[in-house]
């Protein structure tokens, strides 16, 4: 398929998208969010992809939503088309996704990174809700999910001031997974996209799931959870080869069955 806003290519059993819209920063318009949720989802239904990497390329990840396609909506016409349902697709991906954050991640950028299961950062990120100075608060997780990752003093005040955080700051209070030179961000994203797509794939795709169920649920519902996905991993075969490879002292050969 022809996309116009992101590039799709893989690298073995990496499957990589690329936001594309240099000229704005990769403004994410509605195109944009269609044709990465489109490329995610071809992703996820292809058995030979185990991890998606996710870039905004070397110069910057996204600088908000696009502002320019937002400026005259009005109420009923950004709630009737409804474009929200393209994030909310976003959540249903089953395979893990890293995002690799060079430069600014601002409003909507910030909550696609946010989406995202792991965030390698670049020294030069800045992470940032400013949707304040706009006249908005943010719609696409900037309360939520910051809020869970961060913690309620620093999600607010990044949310009230609409001042972003470096990248040093995001990683200490949690937000992004490791800090790295501009020109490793890929290489690091990459290595860890690596190491994660040579696990279990059913394993990796139900711990995904678990961890996030806990976002959205009690610790004892959380817990019931995490068994019942634990006794389903028992009846694939890669369970019998993790643990034989073990008690064989070799290494195991997960072959996604
Ligand atoms: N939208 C549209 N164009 C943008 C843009 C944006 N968010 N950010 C930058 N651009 C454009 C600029 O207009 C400029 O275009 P030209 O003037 O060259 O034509 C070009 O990108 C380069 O930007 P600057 O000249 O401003 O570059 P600087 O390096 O000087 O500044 C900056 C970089 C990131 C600090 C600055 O561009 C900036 O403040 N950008 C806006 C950041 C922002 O406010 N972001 C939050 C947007 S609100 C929703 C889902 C999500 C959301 C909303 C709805 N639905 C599903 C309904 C999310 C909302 C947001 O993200």
């Amino acid at each position: 398929m022809e996309y116009q806003s992101i590039q799709m290519s893989r690298e073995g059993a990496i499957g990589r998208i690329q936001l594309y819209r240099p000229k704005v920063l990769n403004a994410l318009n509605t195109g944009l969010i269609s044709e990465l949720v489109q490329a995610l989802e071809a992703f996820d239904r292809d058995s030979t992809i185990r991890c998606i990497l996710l870039t905004g390329g070397n110069r910057v990840f996204a600088a908000g939503a696009d502002i320019g396609e937002m400026a005259t909506a009005t109420s009923a016409e950004l709630m009737l088309s409804n474009q929200f349902a393209d994030w909310d697709r976003l959540r249903r991906i089953k395979k893990p996704i890293v995002a690799a954050v060079v430069g600014y991640a601002l409003g909507g950028g910030c909550e696609l990174a946010m989406a995202c299961d792991m965030i390698v950062a670049a020294e030069n990120a800045r992470f940032g809700q400013p949707e304040i100075d706009l006249g908005i608060i943010p719609g696409a997780g900037g309360t939520q999910r910051l809020t869970r990752a961060v913690g309620k003093a620093r999600a607010m005040e990044i949310v009230l001031t609409g001042s972003p955080i470096t990248a040093q700051e995001a990683l200490h209070v949690g937000l992004v997974n490791r800090v790295v030179p501009v020109e490793n961000v890929e290489l690091e994203a990459m290595k860890l996209c690596q190491q994660i797509a040579s696990k279990a794939p059913a394993a990796v795709q139900l711990a995904k799931e678990s961890v996030l169920k806990s976002f959205d649920t009690t610790i004892a519902d959380g817990l019931d959870y995490e068994q019942k996905l634990f006794y389903l991993l028992f009846s694939t075969e890669d369970q019998k080869e993790g643990m034989n490879a073990f008690v064989e002292k070799r290494k195991p050969h997960f072959q996604g069955k």
